[in-house]
């Protein structure tokens, strides 16, 4: 079953997306998610210019050798560029093979592990007030886990608040700058979550995402003041370059920590993982070289009783999510999925065999992932430039976002 040719399609559906469409001698095609926000074309290029030449003729049916050949053949490894090209082929690969056999992902994957897969959603608001209102408004409609964000007082444009229900951090144009206090926020913070607990009781999951601004110390303090409110998890509280210096926080609080929506491969975890200084690896398919080595990721974190925790915000298309789903209803250390519902535009461009009930998600029964590419609707939405903020401390200083 050769590869015949393949086509890199840039769209702008309410954000940007890359896809990538391998196509087969017999007529089969898949689908690959190679979206990596901000940097979007520089994926295309690297899919285009040097990957396509490399895997047409090759027997699509050979998923790990394909895998190992653009990763082995690149002689330079790693990185967010390389391995979402890797994964976008990754992901296609697996479509065809589903379509071909008539299966979904899953099932080649181990089965299923479980009957949904618990999803959360993402809850914001300016004051105390109006994040509880928005978490509400999720747990209304089912959903047992919600991330909670909420602007701090003295913080112009604190990260991951939305407008409604409706986040989406990456801005047209050139990349905004905003201003930080991490003073004002570990302040502020554990106000928010005694009002959640007080007004919405103890049952409901409530995570929180640090986003990489606090030092270790910090975060250690976060940690340990959110502890009587019992969260799911604390996300990225500190940078992960520096690992070993999540050992400090484990020292200090009992606080579940997720990390990992930047990780591109295994090496960028496995310190993480087998020293237990996380909970929740957050490694996702389109960032972390393709269900291929997802997998493999989430197999040591298995042995090392860490669970999964993929990344799903809307930057990542709905075949990465549907990729994610295959992999969280099969792989057996499961935590959770982050989900975030595409934008009506999108939607229009990607027909999907995902659903979502009761706060929980399934992949479909339908062959493959069991996404579609509208590619008439996805040419009359054009690519748009657009980035992601950067963060200043109050005095100036660029911090990390
Ligand atoms: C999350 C993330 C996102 C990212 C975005 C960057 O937890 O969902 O932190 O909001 O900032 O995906 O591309
Ligand atoms: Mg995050």
């Amino acid at each position: 079953m050769r590869i015949t040719s393949g086509k890199v399609i840039v769209c702008s559906p309410g954000r940007n997306f890359v896809t990538l469409k391998l196509e087969t001698e017999d007529g089969l095609y898949g689908l690959g998610d190679a979206t990596l926000n901000g940097r979007e074309l520089a994926v295309a290029s690297y899919l285009g210019e040097h990957v396509l030449p490399l895997v047409e003729g090759r027997d699509a049916r050979r998923i790990e050798d394909i895998w190992q050949f653009l990763y082995k053949g690149a002689y330079w490894r790693r990185g967010p560029v390389t391995m979402t090209a890797i994964a976008a082929v990754d992901m296609a690969l697996w479509d065809i093979k589903g379509k071909s056999l008539g299966v979904p992902v899953y099932q080649l994957l181990g089965g299923a592990s479980r009957d949904a897969v618990l999803v959360y959603g993402h809850a914001s608001g300016a004051t105390i007030a109006e994040t509880t209102a928005a978490v509400a408004r999720y747990a209304h409609r089912g959903y047992k886990a919600v991330r909670a964000q909420c602007s701090v007082p003295g913080v112009t444009h604190a990260y991951g608040i939305g407008s409604g229900d409706h986040y989406e951090p990456a801005k047209t144009g050139l990349a905004p700058e905003e201003r930080w206090s991490s003073e004002r926020y570990l302040a502020f913070v554990p106000a928010v979550f005694e009002a959640l607990r007080r007004e919405l009781g103890p049952d409901l999951h409530l995570l929180h995402d640090v986003h990489h601004r606090l030092t270790p110390i910090e975060a250690a303090r976060l940690g340990r003041s959110l502890e009587p409110h019992h969260l799911f998890w604390m996300e990225d509280p500190t940078p992960a370059e520096d690992q070993d210096r999540f050992r400090l926080i484990r020292q200090h609080t009992t606080t579940p920590i997720a990390v990992g929506e930047v990780f591109n491969s295994v090496f960028d975890c496995h310190r993480l993982i087998e020293g237990h200084l996380i909970d929740y690896i957050r490694a996702t398919v389109t960032h972390a070289g393709g269900i291929s080595h997802l997998r493999k990721i989430a197999a040591l974190a298995e042995v090392h009783q860490v669970r999964t925790g993929c990344h799903g915000a809307t930057d990542l298309s709905p075949v990465s999510l549907a990729a994610a789903l295959h992999v969280d209803v099969s792989v057996h250390n499961f935590g959770i999925q982050e989900y975030m519902p595409h934008a009506p535009e999108t939607e229009r461009v990607f027909s999907h065999a995902y659903s979502f009930e009761e706060g929980t998600m399934h992949p479909g029964e339908a062959p493959g992932l069991g996404v579609d590419i509208d590619d008439v609707a996805a040419a009359a939405c054009p690519y748009r430039r657009a980035y992601l903020p950067t963060a200043r401390l109050e005095d100036g200083t660029v911090h990390d976002w």
